[in-house]
């Protein structure tokens, strides 16, 4: 029996040793220990034994289990901390390695030019103000002397909500708005997009305009002209060449269209500019008084200019964007290069 055991304990602490793992190392256990186990087999012989030799085997079987116990936790100890060498190794995360680049984004064309617009009128004491795209028909035209049988009325141009609400074809009734809150002296700058029944190479049926007035006492043409001469020339260049010519829009008396230099060909003539060498870029004028009627302005006592002008067109012109659509198609490759 004695050499049963120590065959038993060899053959054991060679089988913990041997285990690979930490399921092996279990495995071992039971067939060592386990109800069936080979030590359990064995310690059944014991009932034979004589009474001086059981307790000598016994004390022997303890001595083995203590070994093996012993023997177990330290192999168990060491698979442990290989699983965990193993898993860290397999996880193991390089925090040298370069961060994968955030994606940035980059602000539209036409907002870059609103807000360098608007910057140089800030800088003249403009002040910003906004209003609904949804209008009602007396802000958008009916304040604007705009009458019912006007072409500009015509559904053609104009998208109908109702017979009263559209969508505002300008952004002047953010003005007339103004006009109707505040007494003069006022100036303001009003951006915003705008919507007309317009859909081709050079037309969208939502596009943006930026309008602005001023109205205080004895406001002349000549305070239009100095007011837009400084934009432009702050806008395109110290140089650049600007003429005004006769117009009319409803809402102003007298009216100029203002056209600047083409700044493609510089004056020469080119596709761009159709070939006179001018680009039309804004509409203007001194506030007809009927529309200081409209906001019970006296017209007497005060006069004022106003003037607008369609931000993807002045986009184009100022980035050399040749085709319009561009700037609504949203296309990653044109927008990240601004
Ligand atoms: C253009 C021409 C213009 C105005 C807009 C305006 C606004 C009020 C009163 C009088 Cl509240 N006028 N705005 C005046 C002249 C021209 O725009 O070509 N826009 C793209």
């Amino acid at each position: 029996m004695k050499e049963r055991l120590q065959q038993l304990q060899e053959e054991a602490l060679s089988s913990l040793q041997q285990a690979a793992d930490l399921k092996a190392l279990q495995d071992v256990r039971v067939q060592f220990l386990g109800k069936k186990g080979t030590l359990t087999e064995v310690m059944k012989g014991m009932r034979e034994l004589s009474a001086e030799e059981r307790p000598v085997i016994g004390s022997l079987v303890n001595t083995l289990k203590d070994k093996f116990e012993t023997s177990f936790v330290a192999r168990q100890a060491e698979l442990q901390q290989q699983a965990i060498a193993a898993k860290m190794a397999n996880e193991k995360i390089d925090v040298t390695l370069p961060g994968r680049c955030a994606l940035k984004g980059s602000k539209h064309p036409v907002t870059l030019v609103t807000e360098e617009i608007v910057e140089i009128f800030s800088r003249l004491g403009f002040a910003v103000a906004e209003g609904p795209e949804i209008e009602q028909d007396f802000y958008n035209f009916e304040a604007l002397n705009i009458p019912k049988d006007h072409p500009a009325r015509d559904m053609q141009d104009t998208f109908y909500i109702s017979e009263d609400l559209v969508l505002r074809t300008h952004t002047s009734p953010v003005q007339i708005r103004t006009m109707l809150k505040h007494q003069p002296p006022v100036r303001v700058i009003a951006p915003g997009t705008v919507y007309r029944r317009d859909s081709d190479l050079t037309h969208s049926p939502m596009f943006h305009q930026i309008e602005g007035f001023l109205v205080d006492k004895k406001v002349t043409f000549g305070d239009l002209k100095g007011v837009l001469i400084h934009f432009l020339r702050e806008f395109f260049g110290e140089e650049l060449e600007i003429r005004f010519r006769p117009s009319f829009f409803p809402f102003t008396e007298p009216s100029a269209e203002v056209d600047i230099a083409c700044v493609i060909c510089g004056g020469k003539g080119c596709r761009v500019c159709g070939g006179t060498g001018w680009l039309e870029i804004l509409g203007s004028g001194m506030i007809d008084p009927a529309v200081f009627a409209s906001v019970e302005y006296d017209a007497e006592l005060y006069s004022g200019f106003a003037f607008g002008m369609g931000l993807e067109r002045i986009a184009m012109l100022k980035y050399g964007v040749n085709d319009l659509r561009l700037f609504f198609e949203n296309d990653l490759r044109f927008l990240r290069q601004f």
